[in-house]
């Protein structure tokens, strides 16, 4: 237990006043004194996880200038659990104010953290270091950074272990069999394609979302199914889109002539046959781009979906199988719901 208003120098505790930081009570001790506390230890739990800036504050006392903060110097160590003790001096800080301690506030970096996790932070007094008169500890303070918000998330078919974008969105495509495919070379080839060894071939720049993946199933080619595997970072309702490739002419009769299916379903259902006449054109980004509007879905916070995408070997008239990825749009009339955040 520390002292309370009991200050003895020389007894190795600290000792805590009440209303001199910015958060109220402070901590202090006088290593100038020949008092050396033991190390503390701060423990935060954070409900809401993210980006947080990182904040120290250190009391100093005296006038708050430059000079004469270090004629009468507060140091105090601190460090995360785990690194090297550091020293800091007021004058590494921001004056903030005088509650009765000067505050001088120092920033100590970025921290990401999960929903629940618990960051532990080491104080100690400065005792042994030369010119050191007291050490003040006024507390932290954590800023939750502002988050990037994306009324679009979208999912390139390229990375093949778990990405994540800017607005913290996580998503991978794999074999739906993964123990059967465990390499990336035992399912997929790059701009290598070989017609009839099943796998899928994948080529870059030419879907709207960077890469593509392709199988030739006219040309004798079965491809495993694949799997998307989708967790959203922010809860709500999402209008979903599946992108299907084609080839040649984008016209509706041409399209019929030289007919690129996928298959494709949310996982747990019945695979469904998509063809590009099925879709909106929406462009040439190298393969032409045919979004299918699949509905709207509904998510929790950090919730996974997976979608099955296969080629569709064995279909009358099949060419190839295109699969550009997957698009998910923030639903307008949602809008209530996401005032809540
Ligand atoms: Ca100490
Ligand atoms: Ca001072
Ligand atoms: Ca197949
Ligand atoms: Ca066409």
């Amino acid at each position: 237990m520390p002292t309370l208003n009991a200050k003895v120098d020389g007894n190795g505790l600290w000792n805590q006043r009440e209303k001199l930081g910015p958060y109220g009570p402070i901590l202090e001790s006088f290593p100038g004194n020949n008092n050396d506390a033991m190390p503390l230890r701060t423990s935060v739990v954070f409900v809401k996880g993210g980006n947080y800036e990182v904040y120290l504050n250190i009391g100093d006392t005296g006038q708050a200038n430059f000079d004469e903060n270090v004629t009468n110097s507060c140091y105090l160590y601190f460090a995360p659990e785990g690194q090297e003790l550091k020293l800091y001096h007021p004058n590494d800080g921001e004056f903030k104010g005088t509650p009765g301690y000067n505050n001088y506030e120092i920033a100590m970096g970025e921290i990401a953290v999960q929903d629940g996790e618990q960051k532990d932070f080491l104080i100690d007094d400065t005792f042994g270091v030369a010119g050191s008169t007291r050490s003040v500890y006024l507390g932290m303070r954590f800023v939750l950074k502002a988050e990037v918000v994306l009324t679009e998330i979208q999912i390139s078919p390229g990375p093949h272990e778990m990405f994540t974008d800017m607005g913290g969105n996580q998503y991978y495509t794999w074999p739906v069999d993964a123990a059967a495919y465990p390499a990336l070379a035992d399912w997929l080839t790059l701009n290598a394609r070989v017609d009839g060894n099943g796998k899928w071939n994948q080529r870059d720049k030419l879907g709207p979302y960077g890469p593509i993946l392709e199988s030739f199933p006219g040309s004798n080619n079965d491809a495993m199914p694949l799997r998307t595997t989708v967790i959203f970072a922010r809860g709500g309702k999402y209008d979903a889109y599946l992108s299907v490739g084609d080839t040649g002419q984008a016209n509706f009769d041409e399209n019929v002539t030289n007919s690129c299916f996928l298959y494709f379903a949310p996982e747990g259902q019945e695979l469904k046959l998509y063809h590009p006449n099925d879709g909106e054109f929406k462009g040439t980004p190298g393969y032409n781009d045919y979004e299918m509007s699949l509905g709207t879905i509904t998510v929790a916070d950090g919730e996974q979906k997976s979608f099955i995408i296969d080629d569709s070997f064995g279909v009358a008239g099949s060419t190839r199988s295109v699969y550009l990825g997957m698009r998910f749009v923030v639903n307008e009339t949602a809008v209530e719901f996401w005032s809540l955040y």
